[in-house]
């Protein structure tokens, strides 16, 4: 018989997101949020806008999170997270990490602004963006970040979304900031690290997390960790650093690229992409691929 191989975590076993949170079952936000607490610990703040996590989080007076949260409009992320941060400077709290953490909607559209915002002023804030590429907590709406040929309820399978997903990533690079990151469930270590490299970096700190939805995407809720780390291995989502715009530098390496078919067959939001659709996808993702591995190169 095969003997089956068994891998053992690194991270360490203190957990500061508790059981009883009201995410759906195989919900990679959850995911996330374990990885990225576990390095921050916990002296650190949340600022929460409107969101899944919003509510994953539990009815006040209830709380998942080992961590004090603070919730905010949609839009105000960043600039609430600002304020947070000067407010515990002043009464002699420097030390709280303070991060915004917001969905790909509040992030790639409405937050964009105030995020923007923070960056150019080199705010002292870690903002993580977790990516489930869609309006989720309020019925599956399409964002900037959902990408081409997906169904949504605002993007029916008859006009599915026909544009490309918004690169926030170059965004965020074009604004200099110290840090920033991409990061995958699947890839636990390689959060970890980030999330703990940015805890040491002061400025404005930016992790783009690639976090599947069952409910959204149409998905099995026990394929979360194999569809984001399909996400890497078809280098749809590379994972890499950036600092201060300009050093790149690729954490995982991927030589022998999987389809992007794997990755989509996977997914109901995609059942009704025809064979052309995905080799124009899959033309999109070697454009994409090459151009991250010049510029980590
Ligand atoms: C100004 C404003 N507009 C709209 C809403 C309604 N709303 C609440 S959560 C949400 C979706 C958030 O999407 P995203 O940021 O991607 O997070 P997800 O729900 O996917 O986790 C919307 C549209 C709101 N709360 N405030
Ligand atoms: S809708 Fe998606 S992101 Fe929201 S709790 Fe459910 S699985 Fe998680
Ligand atoms: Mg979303």
């Amino acid at each position: 018989m095969k003997k089956e191989k068994t891998m053992k975590l690194t991270l360490p076993e203190e957990e500061l997101v508790g059981s009883g949170h009201l995410a759906c079952q195989g919900c990679g936000a959850v995911l996330a949020m374990r990885d990225v607490l576990k390095a921050l610990g916990p002296k650190t703040v949340y600022c929460i806008p409107a969101c899944c996590w919003s509510v994953i989080d539990g009815p006040f007076p209830h709380s998942t999170l080992g961590v004090s949260i603070f919730h905010c409009a949609f839009e105000t992320a960043a600039s609430t997270a600002s304020g947070l941060k000067a407010g515990l400077e002043m009464v002699g709290e420097g030390e709280t990490t303070v991060v915004a953490w917001a969905g790909d909607g509040g992030t790639f559209d409405i937050g964009i602004q105030a995020l923007s915002g923070a960056a150019e002023r080199n705010e002292d804030i870690i903002y993580v963006c977790y990516d489930n590429e869609a309006y989720m907590n309020t019925g599956i709406q399409r964002s900037s970040a959902t990408p081409y040929g997906a169904w949504t309820t605002t993007t029916p399978v008859k006009h599915f979304k026909n544009r490309p997903k918004k690169d926030i990533d170059a965004i965020m690079a074009a604004h200099r900031i110290p840090y920033q990151a991409t990061g995958n469930i699947a890839f636990p270590e390689d959060l970890y690290k980030k999330a703990k490299k940015a805890k040491d970096i002061k400025g404005t700190r930016f992790i783009h997390i690639y976090a599947p939805c069952p409910a959204g995407w149409k998905s099995r809720p026990e394929d979360t960790v194999k569809l984001a780390r399909l996400a890497v291995q078809t280098t749809l989502f590379p994972l890499y650093e950036v600092e201060y715009g300009e050093k790149y530098t690729l954490n995982i390496p991927v030589k022998e690229p999987k389809p992007i078919k794997d990755y989509i067959r996977l997914q109901g939001r995609f059942r009704h992409l025809k064979d052309p659709d995905i080799e124009q996808i899959q033309e999109e993702v070697n454009r994409r691929w090459e151009r991250i591995r010049k510029l980590c190169s």
